[in-house]
C-alpha cells in the first residue's frame, strides 16, 4: 500500500503536468486511461500528411490560431455551414483557409475514432496535431495539455473584429491581443509563425504599389524585394490562387529568419514590418532575431497560453464523432 501510494506521489511529480484554464485544468495525462496512444496515433498521421503536402503545416497553425481566437479552443473552425447556419470557416476572412490544415486535422479525428471512438475532442486532435507540425518543420517541441470539448457553436459572424488584419497599426493589433490575455511579448512571439507559409498577393498589394501620395512603395520595405514581388502579384488582372512566402530566407522551416527579415526590410505582410518599426514590439524583434531559442522558449509559453484560450470542459461541449459536424 505504502508503496503504491509512493509511486503515484512519484507519478504526480514527476509526469503529470497541468494548466489551470478558468479556474478548472487540462492535464498531459487527460487520456492515459481513455486513450493511452493518443499522442501516438495523431503523430502518425501528421508525420504521413506532411510528406504528402509540406504545407500542412503552416495551413493547420494558422487554423488553429483562427479557432483559438474566435470561441476559444474548441475546433468551432472545423465545423461546416449548414442550412440553417453559415459557420465561421466561411467567413470573408477565411477564404483563405488552407484545406490541407481542414484535411490533417479530420485524419487523425479519424484514425482516433478507430481505437478509442467518441473519446478524444477535435479541440484536443487540433492542439496536438499542431504541436507536432511545428516541431516537425524545425520547430520548438512542447507538452499539450489536454480535455478542451468541442464548442457547439460556429458563427461566421462572430468572426469579425476577432482576428486581426494586416492594415491594423500595433497598437490595434496589441489591444486585441490582450483582450485575449496575451502580451506584447506573446504577439510578437506568436507572429514568428510567419517563419513558414504564405500570403495571397492581396495582402500586400497596398504596400508594393500606390502605398501613398508620398510613396510608390512602402518605404519601410526593401525595394528591390518590393519590385520581385510585382511580377507575380500584377497590379491588374492579378491571379487570387498566387501566393507568396511569409519567410523570404527560409520559407518551410520553422526558424527565427523572419524576424532577422524584419530587420532587412524583408518582412512581407504590413503588420510583421510593423513589429519592428514600433518601439513597443521593436525590441522583442531584436531578441528573437539574435537567439532563436529564446523565440522559441516564447512561443512556446505563448502557444499555451492560446491554446487555454475560451476552453470549453466537461458539458460546456461535446465530444464531436466527426469534427466537421455537430453530434446533433
Ligand atoms: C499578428 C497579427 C496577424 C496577422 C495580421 C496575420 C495575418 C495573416 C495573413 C493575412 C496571412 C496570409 C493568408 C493568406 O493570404 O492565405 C497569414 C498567414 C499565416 N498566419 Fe498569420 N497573422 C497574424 C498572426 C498570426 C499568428 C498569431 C499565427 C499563429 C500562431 C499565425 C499563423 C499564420 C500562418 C502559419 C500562416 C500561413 C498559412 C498558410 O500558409 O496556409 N498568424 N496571416
Ligand atoms: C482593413 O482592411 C479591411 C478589408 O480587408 C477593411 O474592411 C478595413 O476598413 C481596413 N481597415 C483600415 C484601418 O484600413
Ligand atoms: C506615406 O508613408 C510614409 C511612411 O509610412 C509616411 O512617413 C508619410 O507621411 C506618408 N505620406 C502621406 C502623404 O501619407
Ligand atoms: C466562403 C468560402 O469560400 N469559405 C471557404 C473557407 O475555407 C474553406 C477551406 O478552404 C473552404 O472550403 C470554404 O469554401
Amino acid at each position: 500500500m505504502a508503496k503504491r501510494s509512493g509511486f503515484l506521489l512519484f507519478f504526480f511529480f514527476c509526469c503529470l503536468h497541468l494548466q489551470s484554464v478558468n479556474g478548472e485544468l487540462l492535464s498531459s495525462e487527460y487520456y492515459r486511461e481513455s486513450c493511452p496512444n493518443v499522442d501516438r496515433i495523431v503523430k502518425n498521421v501528421v508525420t504521413q500528411k506532411l510528406l504528402e503536402a509540406p504545407t500542412t503545416a503552416a495551413g493547420a497553425l494558422r487554423l488553429f490560431f483562427h479557432d483559438c481566437f474566435v470561441e476559444g479552443c474548441d475546433a468551432s473552425v472545423l465545423v461546416a455551414s449548414s442550412e440553417k447556419n453559415v459557420a465561421e470557416r466561411d467567413a470573408e476572412i477565411n477564404l483563405s483557409l488552407p484545406g490541407d490544415g481542414f484535411d490533417v486535422f479530420f485524419r487523425a479525428k479519424r484514425a482516433l475514432e478507430w481505437q478509442c471512438p467518441g473519446i478524444v475532442s477535435c479541440a484536443d486532435v487540433m492542439a496536438i496535431a499542431t504541436r507536432d507540425l511545428v516541431q516537425l518543420v524545425g520547430g520548438p517541441e512542447w507538452e499539450v495539455y489536454k480535455g478542451r470539448k468541442d464548442g457547439k457553436m460556429s458563427k461566421a459572424s462572430r468572426v469579425a473584429g476577432n482576428l486581426p488584419l494586416v492594415n491594423q497599426t500595433i497598437d490595434q493589433l496589441i489591444s486585441l491581443f490582450n483582450s485575449k490575455g496575451l502580451s506584447i511579448q506573446d504577439m510578437v512571439a506568436l507572429s514568428g509563425a510567419h517563419t513558414i507559409g504564405f500570403a495571397h498577393c492581396n495582402e500586400f498589394m497596398p504596400r508594393i504599389y500606390n502605398f501613398n501620395k508620398t510613396f510608390e512603395i512602402d518605404p519601410a520595405m526593401d525595394q528591390a524585394y518590393a519590385l520581385s514581388l510585382r511580377s507575380p502579384c500584377p497590379q491588374k488582372g492579378i491571379d487570387p490562387t498566387i501566393v507568396a512566402n511569409n519567410d523570404i530566407s527560409t520559407p518551410t522551416t520553422f526558424d527565427n529568419a523572419y524576424y532577422r527579415n524584419l530587420q532587412k526590410g524583408l518582412g512581407l505582410l504590413g503588420s510583421d514590418q510593423g513589429l519592428y518599426a514600433n518601439p513597443k514590439t521593436r525590441g522583442y524583434v531584436e531578441a528573437f532575431a539574435k537567439d532563436q531559442q529564446l523565440f522559441f522558449d516564447y512561443f512556446v509559453k505563448a502557444m499555451h497560453k492560446l491554446g487555454g484560450l475560451g476552453v470549453k470542459m466537461g458539458g460546456q461541449g461535446e465530444v464531436r464523432r466527426d469534427c466537421g459536424f455537430f453530434n446533433g
